[in-house]
């Protein structure tokens, strides 16, 4: 690498990146502390005395989102400069609705376009997902119902993919390496789920960029996804259906328990709000600072 150039980190490691630039893909150095994460735009310059790495990380770009969790009080960014987050639902393993609606609003309160993709639905009868999609295309968030193991049902997927830089959550397991791998058209290492023998589980979030302009995240399993930096309000917001209920509530400061002229209340009573979603944004708001 000869001179100074701008550049995308596409894997991030505890003190070295691998930055793809115009001239190719370079294993950087960071310049002091600089915050970094997978999705970053940055500036770097030739290493000069570095021996195992080839440039310099010298300047992180402005960020368009940055994607945060938190974990005992302390926040950090995960992802930079995503514009989709997909949540992948399996029947095995497990995917809970709590996580669904709780990636949800980690998302909207990013600025980044949540929404599902239903895998392996070649272990599972036709429409198995019927209702979910429902739920959540009604509450403005797509989804799609594929295989992605044997690559059905992704046409649709890849359209909504295109110019979109996205990342793909999901318990460990649920076929966010299979899913990329099937996206880049490369093999990506994925994990035996019935043997412990020749396991793979994605250890750093990589980007894959898929043909020029599709670009995909592959994360680890998330195992803890707290939500503490987040407020009230937030939460509400990813509330949709919810959220407008509660404009009627007859009390501002309304719980939406079992106060008097609770809409919310209301319209739980009467099925016009799902009770997985009532339950899951009472939980939620639990978990938070009031
Ligand atoms: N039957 C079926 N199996 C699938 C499908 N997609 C993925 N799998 C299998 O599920 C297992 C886990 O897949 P991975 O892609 O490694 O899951 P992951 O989400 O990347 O897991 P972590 O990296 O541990 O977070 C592998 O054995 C895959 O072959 C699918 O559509 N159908
Ligand atoms: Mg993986
Ligand atoms: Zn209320």
């Amino acid at each position: 690498m000869r001179k100074v150039q701008t550049g995308q980190i596409i894997e991030y490691y505890s003190n070295t990146c691998r930055v793809a630039a115009t001239d190719g893909i370079f294993k950087c150095r960071i310049q002091g502390r600089i915050e970094l994460v997978v999705g970053d735009f940055v500036k770097i310059e030739p290493a000069e005395d570095s021996n195992d790495c080839d440039a310099m990380i010298t300047e992180r770009l402005q960020r368009i989102t940055a994607l945060y969790k938190s974990k005992d009080r302390v926040t950090k960014a995960v992802a930079a400069n995503i514009t989709r987050l997909g949540i992948l639902v399996t029947v095995n393993p497990k995917t809970s609705l709590e996580f669904i609606d709780k990636w949800v609003v980690i998302a909207l309160q990013s600025g980044i376009q949540p929404f599902i993709i239903f895998n392996k639905i070649d272990m599972l009868e036709d429409d198995a997902y019927r209702v979910l999609q429902n739920l959540y295309e009604g509450l403005d968030v797509p989804s799609f119902a594929i295989s992605a193991k044997w690559q059905t049902n992704l046409k649709g997927l890849f359209s909504y993919l295109e110019n979109q830089t996205s990342i793909f959550v999901g318990n460990s397991g649920s076929g966010k390496s299979t899913l990329t791998s099937a996206l880049t058209g490369t093999e990506i290492l994925s994990r035996e789920l019935s043997n412990n023998q020749g396991v793979h589980t994605t250890s750093v979030s990589t980007l894959y960029q898929v043909g020029n302009n599709m670009q995909v995240i592959d994360s680890p399993g998330v195992r803890d996804i707290g939500i503490e930096h987040l407020d009230h309000a937030e939460i509400l917001a990813g509330f949709k259906e919810i959220n407008n209920f509660s404009l009627k509530c007859m009390f501002p400061k309304c719980s939406h328990q079992e106060d008097d002229g609770c809409a919310v209340m209301e319209a739980l009573k009467h099925s016009h709000i799902e009770e997985s979603r009532y339950n899951n944004f009472m939980n939620l708001n639990a978990a938070v600072r009031s």
